[in-house]
């Protein structure tokens, strides 16, 4: 499949922040292996002056996630630390849209869209395509592309620019195959034309 990209397409790079990297607090082994896709994305979609847009999980420090408040994960992407920071060879332009989520202590949120500005943004530049990749596959890139669907939108993974955590062996896998029955398609770059 050759995909022609339009002024109705955006690029929606999910949760690429230390702590989900190798050495990060909360790292997905082999998660810093799909930046230099994401960059060759970024480099499509800035030269047709696409829109992009990246978000962080931004958590307060007594996030109810964290297993020190209940929740299921070691502390991680503490709102302004070093760890919610993005990577310094993730090469995003400087007119990126960033999109914090998970900001409130007792409110989850796996999905970009989930209380952010993420939908009105796209409604504004009239987005009909979103193109998605980063971290982590089975769980803010799967919630993430859910909702892109559910908000009519066209999905596409950016499957060479995805990486699973796997918890449970095969995780990832699931995951790719419930977005593939919502509808989501996946796509290598390779099959992007300009
Ligand atoms: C994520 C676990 C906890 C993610 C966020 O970005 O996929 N995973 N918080
Ligand atoms: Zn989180």
């Amino acid at each position: 499949m050759q995909i022609k990209l339009t002024d109705k397409d955006v690029l929606i790079i999910v949760d690429v922040q230390n702590d989900f990297l190798p050495g990060g607090r909360l790292a997905v082994s082999g998660g810093d292996q799909i930046i230099p896709a994401l960059n060759q994305y970024i480099g499509v979609f800035s030269a047709k002056r696409l829109l992009i847009c990246v978000s962080r999980d931004w958590h307060p420090v007594n996030h109810c996630s964290f297993i020190p408040y209940g929740g299921r994960w070691p502390v991680h992407c503490v709102a302004g630390s070093s760890g919610a920071r993005f990577p310094k060879n993730l090469e995003l332009p400087p007119d990126v849209h960033i999109i914090s989520k998970a900001t409130l202590p007792d409110k989850e949120a796996y999905s970009a869209f989930s209380e952010t500005q993420l939908y009105p943004l796209l409604q504004a530049f009239h987005v009909e395509r979103v193109f998605l990749g980063g971290l982590a596959t089975e769980f803010c890139v799967l919630n993430t592309v859910k909702d892109a669907i559910q908000n009519r939108f066209t999905a596409f993974v950016l499957e060479d620019a995805i990486c699973a955590i796997n918890q449970q062996p095969g995780d990832g896998l699931q995951a790719i195959a419930d977005m593939k029955h919502h509808g989501a398609r996946f796509i290598c770059f390779k099959e992007i034309v300009i």
